[in-house]
């Protein structure tokens, strides 16, 4: 099976990182293919970030689509445009933050979110709303570190985050831990390690549902809100964001 794994920024570091993650736990035969739209912001650290990225996230799902793509995980904790690229995808599209939400209610009777700035816990929240996790949710906890921070060499990010999970298990009454960015993926097991409790990173929770569900041949249903989107020509310098019509694309993969 193959498993596109979209990162909604455009920093290919931060996608090659994910793409090591998600491979570390994808099983034999599940091919990972991590990818960046080459516009974009670097970084999504709010709703205006998220909404301009939210349009090369798209084309990367509408060129998977021709590129035969069995599922999509996308790679930003704000789940940007989660429900639009389910319109254009036939097969499973997984939110990391949906991932990491429900992998961890079941683990844990409550969980905590540490994530980077405070600007963003109010996403997360709406998150935790829209997926029916607000009674696992705990808390959402900001580290105020930046996301282009979170991997320089030598920073106190780690530190600065193990001391706010720990902080979260005995403040917040959770149980387990979630990371709130696709850019800590990679110091999950090290959290892990420092708190003794479990720490559940999106990337890699994603990527084992979007695997268990299409082993299932379970793909998104077409009959209601996640049909094609109506064809229809945009106007401006979103023409080229035009719908075309279901059957041309059908024809054409
Ligand atoms: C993120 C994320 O996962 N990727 C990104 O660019 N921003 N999330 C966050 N809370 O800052």
């Amino acid at each position: 099976m193959r498993i596109k794994l979209i990162n909604p920024n455009t920093t290919q570091r931060m996608t090659e990182s994910m793409g090591r993650c998600a491979r570390e736990v994808a099983s034999p035969g599940t091919e990972i293919v991590a990818v960046s739209p080459t516009m974009g912001p670097p970084s999504i650290e709010g709703y205006y970030d998220e909404a301009i990225a939210s349009l090369g996230m798209l084309a990367e799902v509408e060129a998977g689509e021709r590129e035969g793509f069995d599922g999509y995980v996308i790679a930003c904790f704000g789940d940007p445009a989660l429900y639009a690229a389910r319109e254009l995808a036939r097969g499973p599209v997984i939110g990391i933050a949906e991932a990491a939400m429900h992998a961890a209610s079941v683990i844990a009777p409550g969980f905590s979110v540490v994530t980077t700035l405070a600007r963003t816990c109010g996403m997360a929240w709406h998150l935790a709303e829209r997926y029916g996790m607000t009674r696992f949710c705990m808390n959402v906890r900001a580290t105020d570190v930046a996301v282009l921070d979170l991997d320089v060499p030598g920073s106190a990010a780690r530190s600065i985050i193990i001391d706010e999970c720990r902080r979260a298990l005995d403040e917040d009454g959770s149980d387990a831990i979630v990371l709130g960015c696709a850019g800590m993926a990679e110091f999950c097991h090290e959290v892990e390690d420092a708190i003794g409790a479990p720490v559940v990173e999106g990337v890699t929770a994603a990527v084992k549902w979007a695997e268990a569900l299409i082993a299932l041949k379970l793909h998104t249903s077409k009959r209601g809100d996640f049909a094609r989107p109506l064809a229809k020509r945009y106007d401006g310098v979103l023409a080229d964001y035009s719908p075309r019509d279901a059957a041309a694309h059908i024809h054409r993969k």
